[in-house]
């Protein structure tokens, strides 16, 4: 059983929302709060506090690449890599997950300053802009930020020139719940939304391509439950070793593990139980669900051993 602990307003879970949705799955939804404490996330997590996290009994999956990455191995058919590759698709990931969403999120704040709620404002901004992050800045700098996102838009534009109905071609994968994502975000997000993406007429017609997919079938869960579910399963995930780790890291290990560049996220501490050159699992005990692996994906994540 899927369970995704997430909240409607999210872009990121959007993402996920999406590959559910290609994927066709039945899966549980545990709506958590947009701002911390997540009281009810946080035994399972051990710290980790972004949003989305996917739970399948006693494993923990933080992060969108993460849960993507798990999705897929459990659910091949259909695939999220019509092209028969992956390692475009996860390229460009870098690209809107990164540059693109920072630039989505420096729109929506800057036009929007005036209306965020003060307490989701600071978070947020501390979050994706550091800790001396300036709101007043981003609304000076929002000709500047059109301009990059229309220029960037462009590109996406440009991928309909042919007559592919989705990013990779007639089948829709990763690429497409990529791109939609920001899209979605932009247009749900930004006042004027609706009129900046007009000009973007193929984007337009592929993005309800996109929306048609849909969540797949999702029903409610309870966050007590989630965390009966955790603590009555055990995790399933094997010991892995990479013996060419270039951190010389290996099971048994104790580190902490911790988003690269976000000031406001605390390090997750663990105790290595598998690692490959795209994840690291952790196990740790928590008083509430007993025993769980937390799985990281390696790239944009910091591990120290302590
Ligand atoms: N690298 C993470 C980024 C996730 C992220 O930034 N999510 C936003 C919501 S869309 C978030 O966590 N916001 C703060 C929060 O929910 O507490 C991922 O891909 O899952």
């Amino acid at each position: 059983m899927v369970i995704l602990h997430h909240y409607p307003q999210s872009p990121v879970s959007e993402k996920v929302r999406v590959v559910l949705g290609l994927k066709g799955l039945d899966w549980r939804s545990v709506e958590i709060p947009r701002l911390p404490p997540k009281p009810d996330l946080m035994p399972l997590t051990g710290g980790y506090r972004l949003t989305p996290v996917m739970q399948v009994g006693a494993d923990i999956y933080c992060d969108s690449q993460c849960i993507i990455r798990e999705l897929e191995r459990r659910f091949p058919e259909p695939t999220l890599f019509p092209e028969g590759t992956s390692g475009m698709a996860w390229g460009l990931s870098r690209w809107t997950d990164g540059p693109l969403f920072r630039t989505a999120v420096a729109l929506v704040f800057g036009a929007g300053a005036a209306d965020l709620p003060p307490e989701f404002a600071a978070d947020r901004g501390r979050l994706y802009f550091g800790t001396g992050f300036d709101l007043a800045a981003l609304t000076e700098a929002l000709p500047g930020t059109l301009a990059q996102l229309r220029a960037q838009l462009g590109w996406l534009e440009d991928c309909f020139t042919d007559s592919r109905e989705f990013l990779a071609g007639s089948r829709p994968g990763l690429a497409d719940a990529l791109g939609y994502y920001l899209v979605w975000f932009i247009r749900g997000r930004y006042a004027k939304g609706p009129e900046f993406l007009e000009p973007f007429e193929r984007l337009c017609t592929w993005e309800s391509r996109v929306k048609d997919v849909g969540h797949g079938n999702m029903s409610a869960m309870d966050a007590g439950e989630a965390l009966d579910a955790a603590r009555n399963a055990q995790p399933e995930s094997a010991e892995k070793v990479d013996t060419n780790d270039p951190q010389n890291l290996k099971p048994g290990d104790e580190v902490a593990v911790v988003p690269d560049g976000v000031d406001c996220a605390p390090p997750v501490f663990g105790c290595i139980h598998a690692l490959t050159p795209q994840e690291i699992v952790i196990r740790r005990t928590d008083g509430r669900v007993g025993d769980v692996a937390v799985h990281f994906p390696r790239v944009g994540y910091r591990i120290y051993q302590v």
